[in-house]
């Protein structure tokens, strides 16, 4: 519809709002943008997004967002970068827009997001019944040391991890299309909220693995480009040294499974003064802090 020709970037849309946008964004752009399916969802919602690209044969980075309902900071800001990717007038956006093809999934829980907006402002987990319960912890559901550290057995938790590894049809169709791309994919970022921190693997032990270093050192300078605009700071390690052991995460999954270079998750804005109610007159400045940091880990990536 007309008045979602441009996103108004001060509240939180809802998924048909984010359909609409979206679908307009890429029909005005359909030389380089096209929408795409990366899965689906219980309740039989397509896990939409948006594949840039312009030309054959580029390297490729995969954006994952929204696994959790309540991170709504996560898909505005996903969006975002999407609109500055087809849109901006920077040179250094305008320049990675064009160098790589971009994968970018805003809402890959469409169940639960709908769930949030219309019932339970802080639902996590995605939609399906379980017994008397309902709802898997999407982000503890991969296959990568599934339920041995920080998920539960019992559905009526968060961080239920579901029955078996890729129990849910929103992980094992997603990791299944992330699988089909994984020779191009040269860096693959997972958006959460909050606390900000950059994430890398793993999950389950402190211990270095292969370019831990490298991709520590590349998040950290890439947290320093952040910071300069209003000067948010993160702080960044792995997941079991910066947060806590947890496991079944798809970055986790993402780096042992398919060994894709460089793999970050992102804890955004804020701390938790606000947590997941961040307010909307934050979505510009977090989108724009991020994406500053984006051109940087490019740079560095390319380097590397
Ligand atoms: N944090 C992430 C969570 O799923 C995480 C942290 C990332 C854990 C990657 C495991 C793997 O708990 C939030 N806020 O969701
Ligand atoms: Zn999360």
């Amino acid at each position: 519809s007309r008045d979602l020709r441009s996103m108004r970037w001060d509240t939180y849309y809802t998924l048909g709002q984010i359909n609409t946008w979206l679908d307009d964004l890429v029909a005005r752009h359909s030389n380089v943008a096209s929408i795409i399916v990366g899965g689906q969802s219980y309740e039989g919602r397509p896990i939409r997004g948006v594949k840039i690209s312009h030309g054959s044969g580029k390297r490729a980075i995969f954006i994952e967002s929204g696994i959790h309902a309540r991170e709504w900071i996560t898909m505005a800001t996903t969006n975002y970068i999407i609109d500055q990717l087809l849109r901006s007038t920077n040179t250094e956006v305008r320049g990675i827009a064009r160098e790589f093809d971009w994968y970018i999934f805003p809402v890959t829980n469409p169940d639960g997001y709908v769930w949030s907006h219309d019932y339970a402002r802080t639902w996590r987990k995605n939609r399906r019944p379980i017994g008397t319960e309902f709802g898997v912890d999407l982000n503890r559901n991969w296959n990568s040391n599934w339920l041995a550290h920080g998920s539960s057995t019992n559905p009526a938790l968060d961080n239920y991890a579901g029955p078996g590894p890729f129990s849910e049809i929103e992980t094992r169709t997603l990791s299944e299309y992330i699988r089909s791309l994984s020779d191009k994919i040269d860096l693959y970022l997972s958006m959460h909220s909050f606390s900000q921190l950059l994430l890398v693997p793993f999950g389950n032990s402190t211990q270095a693995y292969g370019n831990y270093h490298d991709a520590v050192n590349i998040g950290r300078r890439a947290m320093g480009a952040l910071s300069v605009r209003y000067g948010t700071q993160y702080t960044t390690g792995s997941i079991a040294e910066a947060i806590y052991l947890a496991t079944g995460g798809s970055i986790d999954w993402v780096k042992s499974a398919l060994n894709i270079p460089l793999v970050y998750c992102y804890e955004f804005r804020d701390r938790g003064q606000y947590g997941f109610l961040l307010p909307g007159n934050q979505i510009i400045p977090n989108s724009e802090e991020v994406l500053d940091s984006i051109v940087d880990l490019i740079f560095q990536a390319k380097r590397f």
